[in-house]
């Protein structure tokens, strides 16, 4: 059995490229494994957030964890601002990033580039603190999409260092990014990345979107004209992500769906294609909504607080005394 950790921002609906990219794959792995899962609400604000936005953010990407498949009941799911010990041990291992390390994040200088204000936090969060979320709980395996990747290399590099620097304590935590749907791109704009954040509402599937937007969004993705179903990530950036994206939700190989697909148009292709991700997102978003009017969210994320609180607050002390901070208090 092997310790999980995954955490996701409350910066807006969750697209599909976040599902099938790591939510879809947290479901598989909580069967076997002891797995927490994070609202990463203190990685939110590095960036600027409307206050009740945020708040509804939080609460409805704990209800999409719960409908995607997370089952509170294996896994602990918590908000990250209810466990101090993730900014404390986040504060230490900044005390041991550089900050040229921290500034060749690829995330840091897309999210700073070209604005004016960009907060500290910015920068030091990915690692420092995401580090510090995974790291508090003796992880194992890190479940996320490909652009996580570098911020995982980092957070090996930190946690090495501090068990060389001071002591043994940190397990060496490895990335786990899925075969197929590591990277779903912008429908838009197939050479980016699907983001929430993006600014061109075709360009993402929300998970709560509807049948009709879905179709709407799939049916008017950018693609070439030669009319070949065939992966080709250079030369057919669009067709290659929408086989991604029906591989994915169908769990059949792309090889499958071209061979499927030779001979007939777009049009089939990407009616099909719509007809996969409705199906997946239909139960979700009917999941969902229940979730949300019920008050059972507030309970499962008071447990969930509750527990990572006593594993994670072990793990700042350890990580204090290496350190040497506060006090060695005498036994009476
Ligand atoms: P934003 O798009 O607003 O910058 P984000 O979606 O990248 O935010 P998170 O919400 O924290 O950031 O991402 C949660 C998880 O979803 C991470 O594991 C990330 O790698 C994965 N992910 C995000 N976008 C994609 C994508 N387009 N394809 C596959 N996985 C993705
Ligand atoms: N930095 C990640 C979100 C994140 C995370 C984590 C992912 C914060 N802490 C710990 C995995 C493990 C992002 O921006 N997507």
């Amino acid at each position: 059995m092997k310790t999980i950790f995954s955490g996701i921002q409350p910066s807006g609906t969750l697209t599909l490229g976040n599902y099938l990219g790591a939510m879809k794959h947290f479901v598989d792995l909580q069967e076997e494994n002891n797995c927490y899962f994070c609202i990463v609400d203190e990685h939110a604000i590095t960036v600027p957030q409307e206050r009740l936005k945020l708040r509804e953010n939080i609460k409805s990407l704990a209800a999409l964890y719960i409908a995607s498949g997370i089952d509170p009941k294996k896994s602990i799911l918590f908000i990250q601002s209810e466990v101090p010990a993730h900014t404390q041990l986040g504060w230490i291992l900044q005390s041991i990033s550089y900050i040229g390390e921290l500034e060749r994040m690829t995330q840091f200088k897309d999210k700073s580039n070209g604005k004016e204000a960009v907060s500290s936090a910015l920068l030091t969060y990915p690692p420092p603190l995401m580090a510090a979320d995974i790291l508090l709980y003796k992880t194992d395996i890190v479940p996320v999409g490909d652009d996580q990747k570098q911020h995982l290399e980092l957070t090996r590099d930190l946690a090495q260092r501090f068990n060389n620097r001071y002591n043994d304590i940190f397990t060496i935590p490895e990335i786990r990014v899925p075969k197929v749907g590591a990277r779903i791109m912008s429908l838009q704009e197939p050479t980016k990345k699907m983001s929430k954040s993006d600014e061109n509402l075709k360009a993402s599937i929300l998970m709560l979107d509807t049948d009709k937007q879905i179709e709407k969004k799939i049916k008017s993705a950018v693609t070439d004209s030669d009319g070949i179903v065939k992966f080709d990530k250079t030369n057919k950036p669009g067709i290659s992500n929408l086989l991604t994206i029906h591989a994915s939700c169908t769990g059949e190989s792309v090889e499958d769906l071209e061979r499927k697909y030779d001979g007939k148009g777009y049009g089939e292709f990407k009616q099909e294609t719509a007809n996969a991700v409705m199906a997946t997102l239909r139960p979700i978003r009917e999941k969902y909504e229940e979730l949300m009017a019920s008050d059972e969210l507030d309970r499962l994320l008071d447990e969930g607080a509750e527990k990572a609180n006593f594993v994670a607050n072990k793990m700042l002390a350890k990580a204090k005394k290496a350190i040497g901070l506060g006090r060695v208090k005498k036994k009476r």
